[in-house]
């Protein structure tokens, strides 16, 4: 990382914003199914400059115990009084301001966010050089919610496919997965497919999971409990698939546990679940020094997300293609002026521009959004 090349900032004062964009197709997955993606933004001002931050919580508490409100409650009292007004500090020093509070592991990241864009646009330096980023572009996988049929499934994949998408992430539940594996497999017999079960299984499934061996499975997406490593260890000991963590890996600590205990092999990184982007490329590091791959795991974000996504996932250790997927597998209209779109080669480009890199679309912005509120001390 490259934080010293910024400079210290003072922020004067804070805004936050939800906009809520409609889903181009319903999302479903083993805990629920989404239609629009709400999203809680945080905007900072101070020196002339703004910053943007968004907000990975979702509208229910099924993935995490974060929402976009709690996240919002979390920031208007305590977060966010804590860095406002104070005097000029460096981006670690300001961080360290909300250390003291305990979870809002998404709140926190929204903010850091915010906090390197502006910090990117007062040093010219992009996010992606920030954080030690060293590819001009990612390759990309997308994530297919739960369908009515096998059959819709099967037709859905192959439109990703045509348009480029490297990998195939499949949502599966239990009585949803073995069918599902079968078909994919004599439909599309080599393409890179995994699955992801949001912890919709538990030890008492091993059977059907071990049956999932025979299908050449890239991994299997946190199968069991959000808030396990224990089971997942024993999980991975008795099947072949590759065990990816997704839920149960929300801080360093988290990881270090999973790697003691071998709770699987991979890792997803979702910089909103490990409280920002700073623990998100400590959590990479340590992952590529104990020799497992990650990939770069998405919350449905809108282009503002979606910018620090393709940033983080720049680094060398996201070895395989992730959740980042072009702003047209989600939104009719992204939030953005230029949305991100995928070349035909599967791959899309990290912005190069200073900060976050993105230019908002401010009539569209406005259009979705559906609260404003300052937070001023
Ligand atoms: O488990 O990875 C997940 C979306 C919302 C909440 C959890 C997850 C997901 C996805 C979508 O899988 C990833 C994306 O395309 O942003
Ligand atoms: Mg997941």
């Amino acid at each position: 990382m490259r934080l010293e090349a910024l400079p210290s900032t003072r922020i004067e004062r804070a805004r936050l914003r939800v906009v809520s964009l409609p889903l181009v197709s319903p999302f479903t997955t083993s805990f629920g199914t989404q239609t629009e993606r709400r999203a809680l933004m945080v905007e900072l001002f101070g020196e002339g400059l703004i910053g943007i931050g968004e907000c990975a919580a979702g509208v229910d508490p099924g993935y995490s115990s974060e929402t976009y409100l709690t996240a919002m409650e979390a920031l208007r009292r305590h977060i966010l009084p804590s860095i406002l007004g104070r005097e000029k500090a460096d981006l670690l020093a300001q961080v360290k301001r909300w250390e003291w509070v305990r979870g809002h592991n998404m709140a926190k990241a929204a903010v850091e966010m915010a906090l390197l864009d502006k910090l990117g646009q007062a040093a010219d330096l992009s996010l992606s050089v920030i954080l030690g980023g060293e590819k001009e572009r990612i390759a990309c996988g997308v994530s297919i919610g739960i369908q009515t049929s096998v059959e819709a499934t099967l037709d859905v994949i192959e439109g990703y496919l045509t348009r480029g998408y490297q990998r195939i992430k499949l949502k599966c539940k239990p009585g949803y997965d073995l069918q599902l594996a079968e078909a994919v497999r004599s439909r599309f017999p080599s393409t890179p497919v995994m699955l992801d079960a949001n912890s919709a299984y538990s030890l008492d499934d091993l059977p059907r999971l071990r049956e999932l061996d025979r299908f050449n499975l890239m991994m299997i997406e946190q199968p069991l409990a959000h808030d396990d490593l224990i089971d997942h260890a024993a999980l991975q000991a008795q099947i072949e698939t590759p065990v990816c963590l997704d839920e149960s890996v929300e801080s360093l600590a988290d990881l270090r546990a999973a790697l003691r205990l071998q709770s699987g092999r991979i890792l997803n990184i979702k910089a909103g679940r490990v409280a920002g982007l700073i623990p998100a490329v400590e959590i990479h590091d340590h992952c590529l020094a104990a020799g497992w791959p990650v990939w770069c795991g998405g919350m449905l974000e809108t282009g503002v997300g979606r910018a620090a996504n393709l940033a983080l996932a720049s680094l060398p250790g996201f070895t395989l293609p992730g959740d980042t997927s072009a702003s047209d597998r989600y939104f009719s209209r992204d939030l953005l002026t230029e949305p991100f779109t995928l070349a035909a080669d599967g791959t899309m480009a990290v912005p190069t521009g200073p900060g976050l890199g993105v230019n908002l679309d401010r009539d569209r912005l406005d259009e979705a959004t559906i609260h404003l509120e300052e937070v001023s001390l």
